[in-house]
Protein backbone atom coordinates (compact mmCIF):
# COMPACT_ATOMS: atom_id res chain seq x y z
CA UNK A 1 0.00 0.00 0.00
CA UNK A 2 1.11 3.54 -1.04
CA UNK A 3 0.79 6.80 0.95
CA UNK A 4 2.79 9.11 -1.15
CA UNK A 5 0.51 11.52 -1.38
CA UNK A 6 -0.51 11.35 2.57
CA UNK A 7 2.94 11.89 3.25
CA UNK A 8 3.39 14.66 0.81
CA UNK A 9 0.71 16.72 2.09
CA UNK A 10 1.62 16.01 5.31
CA UNK A 11 4.99 17.45 4.91
CA UNK A 12 3.08 20.64 3.86
CA UNK A 13 0.37 20.62 6.44
CA UNK A 14 3.54 20.83 9.39
CA UNK A 15 4.55 23.79 8.15
CA UNK A 16 1.71 25.63 8.29
CA UNK A 17 -0.93 24.11 10.74
CA UNK A 18 0.32 22.83 14.60
CA UNK A 19 1.34 19.14 14.41
CA UNK A 20 -0.05 19.44 10.61
CA UNK A 21 -3.91 18.59 11.69
CA UNK A 22 -7.08 20.50 12.87
CA UNK A 23 -7.16 18.14 15.67
CA UNK A 24 -4.91 16.65 17.75
CA UNK A 25 -5.86 12.95 17.60
CA UNK A 26 -5.91 13.11 13.39
CA UNK A 27 -1.56 13.53 13.80
CA UNK A 28 -1.11 9.70 14.02
CA UNK A 29 1.09 10.52 17.02
CA UNK A 30 -0.52 8.06 19.44
CA UNK A 31 0.11 5.50 16.47
CA UNK A 32 3.62 6.64 14.77
CA UNK A 33 3.59 6.75 11.44
CA UNK A 34 2.09 9.32 8.87
CA UNK A 35 -1.49 11.14 9.05
CA UNK A 36 -3.60 9.45 5.89
CA UNK A 37 -4.88 12.46 4.39
CA UNK A 38 -9.02 11.23 2.63
CA UNK A 39 -9.84 12.92 -0.47
CA UNK A 40 -13.71 10.71 -0.41
CA UNK A 41 -15.68 8.55 1.28
CA UNK A 42 -19.23 6.43 0.04
CA UNK A 43 -20.90 4.14 2.38
CA UNK A 44 -18.95 2.30 4.54
CA UNK A 45 -15.22 3.12 2.81
CA UNK A 46 -12.85 5.97 2.66
CA UNK A 47 -10.31 6.48 -0.24
CA UNK A 48 -7.13 8.34 0.46
CA UNK A 49 -5.19 10.52 -1.96
CA UNK A 50 -2.98 7.60 -2.76
CA UNK A 51 -6.74 5.95 -3.77
CA UNK A 52 -6.54 3.29 -1.07
CA UNK A 53 -9.77 2.02 0.33
CA UNK A 54 -10.53 1.16 3.91
CA UNK A 55 -13.33 0.17 5.73
CA UNK A 56 -14.14 2.60 8.27
CA UNK A 57 -14.94 2.11 11.67
CA UNK A 58 -14.94 6.13 12.49
CA UNK A 59 -17.51 7.93 11.03
CA UNK A 60 -16.23 10.93 11.40
CA UNK A 61 -16.46 10.42 14.87
CA UNK A 62 -20.02 9.12 15.08
CA UNK A 63 -22.72 10.89 12.75
CA UNK A 64 -21.94 8.50 9.65
CA UNK A 65 -24.72 6.21 11.28
CA UNK A 66 -26.09 5.47 7.80
CA UNK A 67 -22.96 6.06 5.70
CA UNK A 68 -20.88 8.52 4.14
CA UNK A 69 -22.27 10.79 1.16
CA UNK A 70 -25.83 8.94 1.88
CA UNK A 71 -27.67 10.27 -0.90
CA UNK A 72 -30.42 12.49 0.76
CA UNK A 73 -28.09 14.27 3.01
CA UNK A 74 -26.03 14.92 -0.11
CA UNK A 75 -29.09 16.68 -2.29
CA UNK A 76 -30.70 18.16 1.02
CA UNK A 77 -27.13 19.64 1.40
CA UNK A 78 -26.79 20.71 -2.09
CA UNK A 79 -30.70 22.05 -2.21
CA UNK A 80 -29.83 24.21 1.16
CA UNK A 81 -26.94 25.97 -0.24
CA UNK A 82 -29.06 26.89 -3.32
CA UNK A 83 -30.72 28.96 -1.01
CA UNK A 84 -27.70 30.58 0.80
CA UNK A 85 -25.08 29.03 2.79
CA UNK A 86 -25.87 31.25 5.85
CA UNK A 87 -28.47 33.87 6.79
CA UNK A 88 -27.93 35.21 10.61
CA UNK A 89 -31.78 35.61 11.08
CA UNK A 90 -34.27 32.80 11.42
CA UNK A 91 -35.27 30.35 8.81
CA UNK A 92 -38.00 27.44 8.49
CA UNK A 93 -34.98 24.69 8.83
CA UNK A 94 -34.26 25.67 12.10
CA UNK A 95 -37.73 25.03 12.59
CA UNK A 96 -38.23 21.79 11.19
CA UNK A 97 -35.37 20.12 12.75
CA UNK A 98 -36.06 21.50 16.20
CA UNK A 99 -39.68 20.14 16.04
CA UNK A 100 -38.12 16.38 14.55
CA UNK A 101 -35.33 16.47 17.48
CA UNK A 102 -37.86 16.86 19.86
CA UNK A 103 -40.59 14.55 18.74
CA UNK A 104 -37.50 12.06 18.67
CA UNK A 105 -36.60 12.46 21.67
CA UNK A 106 -39.69 13.01 24.00
CA UNK A 107 -37.64 14.04 27.32
CA UNK A 108 -37.02 17.40 25.91
CA UNK A 109 -39.00 20.50 25.79
CA UNK A 110 -37.18 22.96 24.22
CA UNK A 111 -33.83 22.99 22.52
CA UNK A 112 -30.97 25.50 21.21
CA UNK A 113 -28.25 25.08 18.24
CA UNK A 114 -24.83 25.91 18.34
CA UNK A 115 -22.34 24.77 16.15
CA UNK A 116 -20.05 21.98 17.43
CA UNK A 117 -20.76 19.83 20.93
CA UNK A 118 -17.70 21.88 22.60
CA UNK A 119 -19.82 24.61 22.24
CA UNK A 120 -23.08 23.10 23.73
CA UNK A 121 -21.47 21.39 26.66
CA UNK A 122 -20.11 24.80 27.48
CA UNK A 123 -23.32 26.53 27.19
CA UNK A 124 -24.86 23.70 29.09
CA UNK A 125 -23.16 24.25 32.08
CA UNK A 126 -23.90 28.22 31.94
CA UNK A 127 -27.31 27.55 32.10
CA UNK A 128 -26.83 25.32 34.64
CA UNK A 129 -25.03 27.67 36.63
CA UNK A 130 -27.26 30.29 35.42
CA UNK A 131 -30.27 28.24 36.16
CA UNK A 132 -29.52 27.09 40.18
CA UNK A 133 -27.20 30.25 40.84
CA UNK A 134 -24.51 27.74 42.03
CA UNK A 135 -21.00 27.72 40.36
CA UNK A 136 -19.39 24.49 40.41
CA UNK A 137 -19.34 21.49 38.07
CA UNK A 138 -18.70 18.04 38.49
CA UNK A 139 -17.39 15.72 35.44
CA UNK A 140 -16.08 12.65 35.24
CA UNK A 141 -12.03 11.76 34.91
CA UNK A 142 -11.66 10.24 31.25
CA UNK A 143 -14.86 11.98 29.94
CA UNK A 144 -14.11 14.38 27.28
CA UNK A 145 -16.96 17.16 26.82
CA UNK A 146 -14.66 19.03 24.00
CA UNK A 147 -12.10 21.95 24.38
CA UNK A 148 -13.73 24.41 26.29
CA UNK A 149 -11.90 25.20 29.73
CA UNK A 150 -14.03 23.84 32.49
CA UNK A 151 -14.00 20.41 30.76
CA UNK A 152 -10.21 20.17 30.11
CA UNK A 153 -9.31 18.59 33.47
CA UNK A 154 -8.54 14.98 33.77
CA UNK A 155 -10.22 14.87 30.02
CA UNK A 156 -10.05 11.83 27.92
CA UNK A 157 -9.59 11.84 23.99
CA UNK A 158 -6.74 13.53 23.34
CA UNK A 159 -5.88 15.14 25.89
CA UNK A 160 -5.46 11.71 27.84
CA UNK A 161 -3.67 10.11 24.54
CA UNK A 162 -1.19 13.21 24.46
CA UNK A 163 -0.62 13.19 28.56
CA UNK A 164 -1.92 16.52 29.10
CA UNK A 165 -5.24 15.74 30.64
CA UNK A 166 -5.71 18.67 32.24
CA UNK A 167 -4.41 21.35 29.75
CA UNK A 168 -1.96 24.57 30.63
CA UNK A 169 -4.06 27.83 29.60
CA UNK A 170 -7.11 26.70 31.82
CA UNK A 171 -6.78 29.53 34.88
CA UNK A 172 -6.76 28.13 38.46
CA UNK A 173 -9.56 29.55 39.01
CA UNK A 174 -11.42 27.88 36.24
CA UNK A 175 -10.08 24.37 37.54
CA UNK A 176 -11.27 25.00 40.96
CA UNK A 177 -14.84 25.06 40.04
CA UNK A 178 -14.54 21.94 38.18
CA UNK A 179 -14.61 18.26 40.71
CA UNK A 180 -13.69 15.14 39.06
CA UNK A 181 -14.94 11.85 40.29
CA UNK A 182 -14.08 8.73 39.23
CA UNK A 183 -16.20 6.96 36.19
CA UNK A 184 -18.61 4.61 37.26
CA UNK A 185 -17.80 5.56 41.06
CA UNK A 186 -21.34 6.46 42.35
CA UNK A 187 -19.99 6.04 45.91
CA UNK A 188 -17.08 8.75 45.53
CA UNK A 189 -20.19 10.90 43.67
CA UNK A 190 -22.00 10.72 46.81
CA UNK A 191 -19.11 11.26 49.25
CA UNK A 192 -18.66 14.69 46.82
CA UNK A 193 -22.50 15.26 46.97
CA UNK A 194 -22.20 15.46 50.62
CA UNK A 195 -19.53 18.15 51.15
CA UNK A 196 -20.14 20.00 47.94
CA UNK A 197 -23.93 19.61 47.24
CA UNK A 198 -24.77 23.18 47.56
CA UNK A 199 -22.35 24.67 45.42
CA UNK A 200 -22.82 22.50 42.18
CA UNK A 201 -24.78 23.40 39.47
CA UNK A 202 -24.20 20.43 37.58
CA UNK A 203 -22.90 16.84 37.22
CA UNK A 204 -21.93 16.00 33.00
CA UNK A 205 -21.50 13.10 31.92
CA UNK A 206 -21.03 11.12 28.97
CA UNK A 207 -23.90 8.45 29.41
CA UNK A 208 -21.80 5.79 27.50
CA UNK A 209 -18.19 6.84 27.83
CA UNK A 210 -16.22 7.22 23.75
CA UNK A 211 -13.25 9.23 24.89
CA UNK A 212 -11.47 6.66 27.05
CA UNK A 213 -12.32 4.05 24.47
CA UNK A 214 -16.16 2.73 25.24
CA UNK A 215 -17.07 2.22 28.62
CA UNK A 216 -20.77 1.56 29.14
CA UNK A 217 -22.04 2.43 32.41
CA UNK A 218 -22.05 -0.28 35.27
CA UNK A 219 -25.46 -0.95 36.13
CA UNK A 220 -27.12 0.97 39.26
CA UNK A 221 -24.54 3.85 38.05
CA UNK A 222 -26.46 6.63 35.90
CA UNK A 223 -29.78 5.94 38.34
CA UNK A 224 -27.62 6.82 41.04
CA UNK A 225 -26.67 9.97 39.24
CA UNK A 226 -30.31 10.85 38.61
CA UNK A 227 -31.55 10.15 42.50
CA UNK A 228 -28.09 12.48 43.69
CA UNK A 229 -29.08 14.77 41.17
CA UNK A 230 -32.62 15.24 42.76
CA UNK A 231 -31.36 14.95 46.39
CA UNK A 232 -29.42 18.03 45.77
CA UNK A 233 -30.71 20.08 43.49
CA UNK A 234 -28.24 19.32 40.68
CA UNK A 235 -28.79 19.74 36.83
CA UNK A 236 -28.08 16.24 35.34
CA UNK A 237 -26.52 16.96 31.42
CA UNK A 238 -25.85 14.10 29.67
CA UNK A 239 -23.25 14.48 27.16
CA UNK A 240 -24.78 12.68 24.03
CA UNK A 241 -22.55 14.25 21.05
CA UNK A 242 -21.46 10.56 20.51
CA UNK A 243 -24.40 8.84 21.28
CA UNK A 244 -26.96 10.39 20.49
CA UNK A 245 -29.47 9.24 17.91
CA UNK A 246 -26.44 6.49 17.76
CA UNK A 247 -27.96 4.19 20.36
CA UNK A 248 -31.17 4.70 19.93
CA UNK A 249 -33.85 6.88 18.15
CA UNK A 250 -33.89 8.75 21.75
CA UNK A 251 -29.97 8.46 22.17
CA UNK A 252 -29.01 6.97 25.74
CA UNK A 253 -31.15 8.36 27.75
CA UNK A 254 -33.88 6.20 25.95
CA UNK A 255 -31.87 3.03 25.40
CA UNK A 256 -30.62 2.92 29.20
CA UNK A 257 -33.89 4.31 30.51
CA UNK A 258 -32.73 7.63 32.51
CA UNK A 259 -33.78 11.16 32.36
CA UNK A 260 -31.34 13.92 32.17
CA UNK A 261 -32.27 17.65 33.08
CA UNK A 262 -30.10 18.75 29.60
CA UNK A 263 -28.55 16.60 26.99
CA UNK A 264 -25.97 18.16 23.99
CA UNK A 265 -25.44 16.77 20.62
CA UNK A 266 -22.46 17.12 18.16
CA UNK A 267 -22.00 16.56 14.68
CA UNK A 268 -25.18 13.51 14.09
CA UNK A 269 -27.34 16.41 14.08
CA UNK A 270 -25.75 17.77 11.01
CA UNK A 271 -24.95 14.16 9.52
CA UNK A 272 -21.61 15.50 9.93
CA UNK A 273 -21.70 19.25 9.11
CA UNK A 274 -20.46 21.35 12.05
CA UNK A 275 -23.22 21.93 14.63
CA UNK A 276 -24.35 20.98 18.07
CA UNK A 277 -27.22 21.60 20.57
CA UNK A 278 -28.41 21.64 23.83
CA UNK A 279 -31.72 20.57 24.61
CA UNK A 280 -33.96 20.22 28.17
CA UNK A 281 -36.55 21.12 30.26
CA UNK A 282 -38.39 24.21 29.61
CA UNK A 283 -37.77 25.31 33.51
CA UNK A 284 -34.14 25.54 32.71
CA UNK A 285 -33.95 26.26 29.11
CA UNK A 286 -36.61 29.44 29.41
CA UNK A 287 -33.32 30.73 31.09
CA UNK A 288 -31.89 31.28 28.15
CA UNK A 289 -31.19 34.71 26.26
CA UNK A 290 -33.78 35.94 24.70
CA UNK A 291 -36.49 34.62 27.22
CA UNK A 292 -34.34 34.74 29.89
CA UNK A 293 -30.70 36.41 31.58
CA UNK A 294 -28.15 33.52 30.39
CA UNK A 295 -26.44 34.50 27.38
CA UNK A 296 -25.47 32.79 24.39
CA UNK A 297 -25.47 33.64 20.58
CA UNK A 298 -24.06 33.08 17.34
CA UNK A 299 -24.24 33.89 13.66
CA UNK A 300 -24.00 30.60 12.10
CA UNK A 301 -26.12 28.60 15.00
CA UNK A 302 -28.60 27.11 13.09
CA UNK A 303 -26.82 27.21 9.82
CA UNK A 304 -29.09 26.26 6.89
CA UNK A 305 -26.79 23.77 5.49
CA UNK A 306 -26.80 22.10 8.89
CA UNK A 307 -30.02 22.21 9.05
CA UNK A 308 -30.85 20.78 6.28
CA UNK A 309 -28.56 17.50 6.29
CA UNK A 310 -29.41 16.77 10.45
CA UNK A 311 -33.14 17.06 8.75
CA UNK A 312 -32.32 14.38 6.42
CA UNK A 313 -30.62 12.25 8.75
CA UNK A 314 -32.58 12.07 11.18
CA UNK A 315 -35.98 11.89 9.23
CA UNK A 316 -34.11 8.78 8.06
CA UNK A 317 -33.67 7.27 11.16
CA UNK A 318 -37.26 8.39 12.73
CA UNK A 319 -38.80 6.97 9.45
CA UNK A 320 -36.68 3.20 9.98
CA UNK A 321 -36.36 2.41 13.71
CA UNK A 322 -35.32 -1.00 12.36
CA UNK A 323 -32.08 0.66 11.70
CA UNK A 324 -30.98 0.44 15.19
CA UNK A 325 -31.87 -3.70 15.51
CA UNK A 326 -29.82 -4.02 12.21
CA UNK A 327 -26.67 -1.91 13.54
CA UNK A 328 -27.04 -3.55 17.01
CA UNK A 329 -26.71 -6.86 14.91
CA UNK A 330 -23.71 -6.39 13.05
CA UNK A 331 -21.56 -4.83 15.67
CA UNK A 332 -22.66 -7.74 17.33
CA UNK A 333 -21.62 -9.91 14.72
CA UNK A 334 -18.26 -8.03 14.96
CA UNK A 335 -17.56 -8.44 18.54
CA UNK A 336 -18.27 -12.22 18.31
CA UNK A 337 -15.49 -12.54 15.72
CA UNK A 338 -13.40 -10.63 17.20
CA UNK A 339 -13.37 -12.45 20.51
CA UNK A 340 -13.47 -15.85 18.57
CA UNK A 341 -9.88 -14.51 16.37
CA UNK A 342 -8.28 -12.86 19.85
CA UNK A 343 -8.98 -16.17 21.91
CA UNK A 344 -7.84 -18.05 19.09
CA UNK A 345 -4.14 -17.11 18.87
CA UNK A 346 -4.39 -16.16 23.02
CA UNK A 347 -4.32 -11.96 23.10
CA UNK A 348 -4.60 -10.75 26.23
CA UNK A 349 -8.11 -8.63 25.19
CA UNK A 350 -11.09 -6.90 26.73
CA UNK A 351 -13.68 -5.83 24.35
CA UNK A 352 -16.66 -3.41 25.49
CA UNK A 353 -19.37 -2.81 23.35
CA UNK A 354 -22.94 -1.20 23.74
CA UNK A 355 -25.01 -0.83 20.49
CA UNK A 356 -22.50 0.24 17.85
CA UNK A 357 -20.44 1.43 19.62
CA UNK A 358 -17.53 -0.86 20.27
CA UNK A 359 -13.66 -1.17 20.99
CA UNK A 360 -10.90 -3.90 21.78
CA UNK A 361 -8.66 -3.31 24.47
CA UNK A 362 -5.53 -4.85 25.01
CA UNK A 363 -5.41 -6.62 28.76
CA UNK A 364 -7.63 -8.85 30.04
CA UNK A 365 -8.73 -6.71 33.05
CA UNK A 366 -11.99 -4.93 33.03
CA UNK A 367 -11.87 -1.19 31.97
CA UNK A 368 -14.22 0.15 33.73
CA UNK A 369 -12.55 3.90 34.33
CA UNK A 370 -9.86 6.26 33.49
CA UNK A 371 -7.46 4.35 35.46
CA UNK A 372 -8.20 0.95 34.15
CA UNK A 373 -8.08 2.15 30.67
CA UNK A 374 -4.76 3.94 31.20
CA UNK A 375 -3.50 0.42 32.46
CA UNK A 376 -4.19 -1.25 28.77
CA UNK A 377 -1.63 -2.06 26.24
CA UNK A 378 -1.29 1.01 24.01
CA UNK A 379 2.18 -0.13 22.60
CA UNK A 380 0.09 -3.47 21.20
CA UNK A 381 -2.39 -1.50 19.99
CA UNK A 382 -0.16 0.70 17.80
CA UNK A 383 0.67 -2.80 16.22
CA UNK A 384 -2.49 -3.92 15.58
CA UNK A 385 -3.50 0.07 14.21
CA UNK A 386 -0.76 -0.33 11.46
CA UNK A 387 -1.41 -3.88 10.78
CA UNK A 388 -5.27 -3.22 9.87
CA UNK A 389 -4.82 -0.01 8.15
CA UNK A 390 -2.78 -2.47 6.35
CA UNK A 391 -4.91 -4.76 5.50
CA UNK A 392 -7.43 -1.20 4.73
CA UNK A 393 -9.31 -1.09 7.82
CA UNK A 394 -9.35 2.21 9.31
CA UNK A 395 -9.91 2.31 13.05
CA UNK A 396 -9.28 5.38 15.29
CA UNK A 397 -5.91 6.11 15.67
CA UNK A 398 -5.63 6.54 19.36
CA UNK A 399 -6.29 3.32 22.12
CA UNK A 400 -8.42 5.68 23.95
CA UNK A 401 -11.37 6.08 21.32
CA UNK A 402 -14.22 4.71 20.63
CA UNK A 403 -14.94 2.79 17.34
CA UNK A 404 -18.30 4.01 15.64
CA UNK A 405 -20.14 1.52 13.26
CA UNK A 406 -22.30 2.61 10.38
CA UNK A 407 -25.32 0.87 8.66
CA UNK A 408 -23.96 1.10 5.52
CA UNK A 409 -21.20 -2.05 6.29
CA UNK A 410 -21.90 -5.16 4.93
CA UNK A 411 -21.95 -8.46 6.63
CA UNK A 412 -18.76 -8.75 4.22
CA UNK A 413 -16.79 -5.68 5.39
CA UNK A 414 -17.55 -7.20 9.48
CA UNK A 415 -15.32 -10.81 7.91
CA UNK A 416 -12.87 -8.51 6.39
CA UNK A 417 -12.00 -6.39 9.67
CA UNK A 418 -12.41 -10.09 11.54
CA UNK A 419 -9.83 -11.45 9.33
CA UNK A 420 -7.83 -8.44 9.12
CA UNK A 421 -7.51 -8.69 13.09
CA UNK A 422 -5.93 -11.98 12.65
CA UNK A 423 -3.78 -11.47 10.56
CA UNK A 424 -2.53 -8.24 12.46
CA UNK A 425 -2.01 -10.29 15.64
CA UNK A 426 -0.53 -13.52 14.77
CA UNK A 427 2.98 -13.85 15.81
CA UNK A 428 3.74 -15.45 12.63
CA UNK A 429 2.71 -11.88 10.89
N1 LIG B 1 -11.88 14.37 19.95
C1 LIG B 1 -12.35 13.56 18.88
C2 LIG B 1 -12.44 12.14 19.24
N2 LIG B 1 -12.93 11.83 20.51
C3 LIG B 1 -11.49 13.67 17.68
C4 LIG B 1 -11.87 14.82 16.87
C5 LIG B 1 -11.24 14.82 15.49
O1 LIG B 1 -10.04 14.70 15.39
O2 LIG B 1 -11.98 14.94 14.54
Amino acid sequence: MQITESKKLFEKAVEMIPGGVNSPVRAFKAVGGTPIFFKKASGAYLYDEDDNRYIDYIGSWGPMLLGHAYPKVIEAVQQAAADSTSFGAPTRREVELAELILDMVPTLDKIRMVNSGTEACMSAIRVARGYTGRHKILKFEGNYHGHADSFLIKAGSGAMTFGTPSSPGVTPGTAADTLTARHNDLEQVRQICLEHGKELAAIIIEPVAGNMGCIPPEPGFLEGLRALCDEHGIVLIFDEVMTGFRLARGGAQELLEIEADLVTYGKIIGAGLPVGAYAGKAEIMNCVSPTGPVYQAGTLSGNPLAMAAGYALLSELHANPSIYNELDQKSAYLEKGLREVLERIGEQYTINRLGSMINIFFGSHKVQDFDTALKTDVERFKDYFHGMLHNGVYLPPAAFESWFLSNALTYADLDATIEATEQALSPSR
